[in-house]
C-alpha cells in the first residue's frame, strides 16, 4: 500500500494526488496532506487522522510545496571558479571536491581540516542517520556545530546527570497539572527538546483540568496568553532564581524524591550550595520578589504533578549549564522525575543513534584540548563555533584551511558573524551540502545539494527521543530524484571517505553502508549476517527499519514475530502511536556510580562565577537606586534574542508567503527605555554592543521586561553573492553582529546570544 491516496477529483487533463506526509521542519512533526496535480503541489493541509498531531499544523507547514519549487533551490552540484559559479554535474563536483580535499590534506594535513554541522541535520531522513558515519569516516579531531549555540549545556549537564548528553528528559505535559516554562516560547518554535504538538494546545487544557501554567521569560510573549502569569525575568539569571527555589524548598523542608529516590546521589551537596541562595539574596539580582519565587516553589510542591521546563533563553545565556541542570534538580527534589506529568525520558520506536551507549560507564572529562587560537577548553569534543573565524584567520601549524559545512548556515546563526565572514575566503577548500547559495555557502567551492523534504523519505530519527507519546510515522518520497542525484547520504559518506584517504577505485558505497549497520548489530547483539540478509539495498531506509526492529517493540527479525518493522509504517500512512511516556530512568542510567549524579562537581564549580554575579547586580542596584536609574536591571539594556512562528532560523525567509506583510525584524523596547533613549515606535535606532552596531526599526511596547531589548535571529540576507531572490527583499539584520564571541557560558562553551549589554539610540 502507498501512502499516496488519488482522489476523485479528476479533470480530463490531471489528477489530484493526496499525499500523507510528515513535516520535516521541527519538533512537532506535523502530519499533512500534500494535494499534487501535475508535479505541482496546489494545497498543504493538515492530515486529521495523522494519530500523533491529530491535524494540528501552523503556517510553514504549508509551505514545503513552496520549497520545492523555489526557482533558488540548488538542483545541481555548483563549482565556483574565482566569483563565477557554473553547474556541474555530480561526477564533476565529486572529482573536484576530491581534488581539493587531497590538495588540503597534502599541503597542510589533516589538523587543517575541520567541519561545520548546522540544525537541519537533526530534521533531515538521511543526514540524521549519516553523520555518525561521516564523523567516523573523516576522523578529524575537531569539529563545530550550531549546537555550542543551542543546547551544549543541557547536553553537558544530562551527560553528568544521566551519563549520555543525548538522553534529555522531556516534559510530560499531556499529563501535567503545573507547567513552570523557562527561557522558551513555544508559541513560536513549537516546542524544543519537547516533541509535542500544539504545546499552546496542551497549555489550554492543563488549566482546563484546574492546573496552572506559569512562565518566566523577559519577554510576554504570545505562550503567556496561554499561562496564568508573566514573571518577568532579568536575563541570564535563571539559575539564581532556580537555586532560590531549591532553597525555599530544602529550607521548608519540602523535598521529596519520589519515585526515583534510592539512585538520587550527591543530595547533601545540593542542599549545601542551595543555602546561600536565598530568595531574598538573589531577588534584586533576578528583579522578582522574594515571595513570588517562594510562592512558585510551593506550588510546584503542591500541585498533583508539575514540570519544570527551560529550553534556548536558559542555554544561550552566561550561566547556561547552571541555569539547564538546575531545570532537572527542581523536577528531581520535588518528585516529579521520572513519572507521569512530570520530567520523563521519551521512548522511541525506533531508538537514536546518539543516544547508545557505545562506551562503558566513565567520568567525563573535559578540557581534553584546547582551541589553537583563543585556549577555549574543548567540551564534549567541541569548543564554541565563534572560535572558527580565528582558527581559519590566524597562520600557525593547525591553521584551518579545509571546511565542510552540513546543513548549516554560520554567517547568519553565529556571533561575530562579520569575522567568519571574512575568514571563509581565506580557505584552500570550501565544500557545502546545502540547498541554497546564502551567506554561508556563496564561499564554497564546491556546493553539493541535498534533496528538498518532498524529494525524500521521512521518519524522524532523534527527535522521538523527548517526545510526549511513543509514536513513529514514515513518508516515501513524493517526487523521487532522478538515479543520478545521490542522497544526502552517500554525499557525507564520499566526503568522509575522501576525507579518509579512499578514491573513486577504493571508494565503495554499499561495503561501508553494510560496515555500519554491522557495527550496529554489534551492538544490539544481532547477527549481522542474518540482519543484512533481510534488506536487498542500503542507506537511511535500511536504517530507519533496523532501529525500528531493534528498538522496544521491533520483530528483532523474527524473534518477535509480532512486533514492528518499517513495513508496519508503510501500511499505515497517519502513523502508529504505542502510547504516552513511560518511566524508564533505571533502564537509562550509565553514570559509573549508576546513580542519578543531583550534584556534580564540575558544574557546582561554577557557582561562585554565579555568586559574583549576585553580588556584582546587588552592588550596581544600591548604586543604581540612589542614582533613581528607570531600568528593570539597572545595568543598562541587555539584548535578548527571539522566533517567530513563520520563520525558521536563517533559511526560511526565501518563502514569500512567510516574510510577506509586517516587517518582524524589529526592536523590541519597552516605552520607558524608548523614553529615555529616545527612540519612538516605527523609528530606526542603533543598537550598539561591544561587538558591533546594526540599524534597526524599534516596536515599542509593554511586552517586554524594562532594562531589556530584544531582536530576532536569523536575518540579515544582504550579502552580495547570495541567491535569495525574496529573503534578499526582507534582509532584515543579523542580531549576531551585536554578540561577542568571547561571552559564552564558561563551562559549556554554549554563546551567550542572550544577556548581550547594549547601548541604543536614535538613528540620525
Ligand atoms: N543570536 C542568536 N543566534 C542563534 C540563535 C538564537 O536564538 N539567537 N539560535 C541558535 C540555534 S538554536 C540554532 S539551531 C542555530 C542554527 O544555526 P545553523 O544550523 O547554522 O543555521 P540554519 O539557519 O538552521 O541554517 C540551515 C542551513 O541548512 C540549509 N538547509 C536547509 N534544509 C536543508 C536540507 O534539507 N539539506 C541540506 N543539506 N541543507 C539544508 C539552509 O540552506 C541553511 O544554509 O542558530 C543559532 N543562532
Ligand atoms: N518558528 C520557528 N520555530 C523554531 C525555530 C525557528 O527559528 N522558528 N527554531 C528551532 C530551533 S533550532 C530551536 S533551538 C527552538 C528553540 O525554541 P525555544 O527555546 O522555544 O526558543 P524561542 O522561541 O527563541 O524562545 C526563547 C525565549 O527565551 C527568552 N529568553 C531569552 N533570554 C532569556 C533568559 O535569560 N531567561 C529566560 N527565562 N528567558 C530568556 C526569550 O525572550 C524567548 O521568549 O525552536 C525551534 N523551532
Ligand atoms: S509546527 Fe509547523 S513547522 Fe513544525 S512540524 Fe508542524 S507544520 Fe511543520
Ligand atoms: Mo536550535
Amino acid at each position: 500500500m502507498s501512502n499516496s491516496v488519488a482522489t476523485s477529483e479528476h479533470t480530463e487533463t490531471s489528477e489530484r494526488e493526496v499525499h500523507i506526509r510528515t513535516c520535516p521542519l521541527c519538533e512537532a512533526m506535523c502530519g499533512l496532506q500534500i494535494h499534487v496535480e501535475n508535479e505541482e503541489v496546489k494545497l498543504i493541509r493538515p492530515d486529521r487522522d495523522d494519530v500523533w498531531s491529530k491535524g494540528y499544523i501552523c503556517p510553514k507547514g504549508t509551505t514545503l510545496g513552496h520549497i520545492y519549487h523555489d526557482p533558488d533551490r540548488l538542483r545541481e552540484p555548483m563549482i565556483r571558479e574565482r566569483d563565477v559559479w557554473r553547474e556541474a554535474t555530480w561526477e564533476e563536483a565529486f572529482a573536484r571536491c576530491k581534488e581539493l580535499i587531497d590538495g588540503v590534506l597534502e599541503r597542510h594535513g589533516k589538523s587543517a581540516f575541520t567541519y561545520y554541522v548546522g540544525n537541519p541535520t537533526v530534521h533531515n531522513f538521511s543526514l540524521g542517520r549519516y553523520i555518525g558515519l561521516f564523523q567516523a569516516l573523516a576522523g578529524l579531531d575537531v569539529c563545530y556545530s550550531a549546537g555550542t549555540i543551542d543546547q551544549w549545556p543541557k547536553n553537558v549537564s544530562c551527560r553528568l546527570m544521566y551519563g549520555n548528553s543525548w538522553v534529555i528528559p522531556a516534559p510530560d505535559l499531556p499529563r501535567t497539572s503545573y507547567f513552570l516554562v523557562m527561557g522558551a516560547n513555544p508559541h513560536a518554535s513549537q516546542g524544543s527538546l519537547l516533541a509535542c504538538p500544539d504545546v499552546l494546545g496542551e497549555m489550554d487544557k492543563v488549566r482546563e483540568r484546574g492546573g496552572k501554567c506559569v512562565v518566566v521569560d523577559p519577554v510576554r510573549t504570545g505562550t503567556c496568553n496561554h499561562a496564568d502569569e508573566w514573571v518577568p525575568i532579568v536575563p541570564g539569571t535563571d539559575a539564581a532564581f532556580l537555586l532560590a527555589m531549591a532553597h525555599t524548598i530544602f529550607e521548608e523542608d519540602l523535598v521529596d524524591l519520589g519515585d526515583v529516590s534510592e539512585i538520587v546521589s550527591g543530595l547533601e551537596d545540593l542542599r549545601k550550595v542551595a543555602e546561600d541562595f536565598s530568595p531574598e539574596w538573589v531577588s534584586e539580582t533576578c528583579d522578582i520578589p522574594a515571595e513570588t519565587i517562594r510562592r512558585i516553589a510551593r506550588e510546584v510542591v503542591a500541585a498533583p504533578c508539575a514540570i519544570v521546563y527551560g529550553r534556548i533563553g536558559l542555554c544561550n545565556q552566561e550561566f547556561g549549564t547552571l541555569a539547564s541542570w538546575l531545570i532537572d534538580v527542581l523536577n528531581i527534589i520535588t518528585g516529579n522525575f521520572d513519572r507521569p506529568g512530570g520530567l520523563m525520558f521519551g521512548t522511541p520506536i525506533a531508538p537514536a543513534m546518539a543516544t547508545l551507549n557505545f562506551e562503558p560507564p566513565s567520568e567525563q572529562e573535559f578540557g581534553r584540548w584546547h582551541s589553537r587560537v583563543r585556549g577555549a577548553p574543548e567540551v564534549l569534543g567541541q569548543v564554541p563555533v565563534s572560535c572558527l573565524s580565528e582558527e581559519i584567520g590566524t597562520p600557525g601549524d593547525g591553521q584551518i584551511k579545509g571546511l565542510i559545512t552540513i546543513a548549516g548556515n554560520p554567517v547568519i546563526s553565529s556571533p561575530e558573524p562579520e569575522a567568519l565572514d571574512e575568514a571563509l575566503p581565506q580557505l584552500e577548500c570550501m565544500i557545502s551540502i546545502d540547498n541554497w547559495l546564502n551567506e554561508t555557502t556563496r564561499h564554497a567551492h564546491v556546493i553539493l545539494p541535498g534533496l528538498s523534504p518532498l524529494e525524500q523519505p521521512h521518519y524522524d530519527e532523534m527527535i522521538w527521543s523527548w517526545a510526549v507519546r511513543s509514536a513513529g510515522n514514515y513518508s516515501p518520497a513524493i517526487f523521487p530524484p532522478s538515479d543520478d542525484h545521490p542522497q544526502e547520504w552517500e554525499i557525507l559518506t564520499r566526503l568522509g571517505a575522501y576525507l579518509a584517504g579512499m578514491d573513486e577505485e577504493t571508494f565503495d558505497l554499499a561495503t561501508i553502508d553494510d560496515g555500519f549497520l554491522s557495527g550496529l548489530c554489534a551492538y544490539f547483539q544481532m547477527d549481522p549476517e542474518h540482519v543484512l540478509s533481510h534488506y536487498e539495498s542500503g542507506g537511511p531506509e535500511r536504517m530507519a527499519d533496523f532501529m525500528i526492529r531493534v528498538g522496544p517493540w521491533g520483530d528483532r527479525y523474527g524473534e518477535n514475530p509480532e512486533g514492528l518493522t518499517l513495513q508496519h509504517f508503510k501500511d499505515n500512512p497517519h502513523g502508529i502511536d504505542m502510547g504516552p511516556m513511560l518511566p524508564r530512568v533505571r533502564d537509562i542510567l550509565h553514570t559509573p556510580s549508576g546513580m542519578i549524579e543531583i550534584a556534580p562537581e564540575y558544574i557546582l564549580g561554577d557557582l561562585p562565577r554565579l555568586k559574583a554575579r549576585v553580588e556584582r547586580s546587588r552592588s550596581t542596584s544600591s548604586t543604581a537606586s540612589t542614582n533613581g536609574s528607570a531600568s528593570g536591571t539597572a545595568e543598562g539594556l541587555v539584548l535578548v534574542s527571539r522566533r517567530h512562528v513563520r520563520s525558521n532560523n536563517s533559511w526560511m525567509h526565501n518563502v514569500k508567503v512567510l516574510v510577506k506583510g509586517k516587517d518582524r525584524c524589529t526592536l523590541l523596547i519597552h516605552p520607558d527605555d524608548a523614553k529615555r533613549t529616545g527612540v519612538t515606535d516605527g523609528s530606526l535606532a542603533q543598537v550598539s554592543s561591544e561587538a558591533g552596531t546594526v540599524e534597526v526599526p524599534v516596536e515599542v511596547t509593554e511586552g517586554i521586561k524594562a532594562g531589556v531589548v530584544s531582536l530576532p535571529h536569523g536575518w540579515g540576507h544582504n550579502k552580495s553573492g547570495a541567491r535569495l531572490s525574496i529573503a534578499s527583499e526582507h534582509a532584515g539584520i543579523n542580531n549576531n553582529i551585536l554578540a561577542p564571541g568571547t561571552f559564552v557560558d564558561a563551562i559549556s562553551g554554549n554563546a551567550a546570544v542572550n544577556g548581550i549589554p547594549v547601548e541604543v539610540a536614535p538613528v540620525g
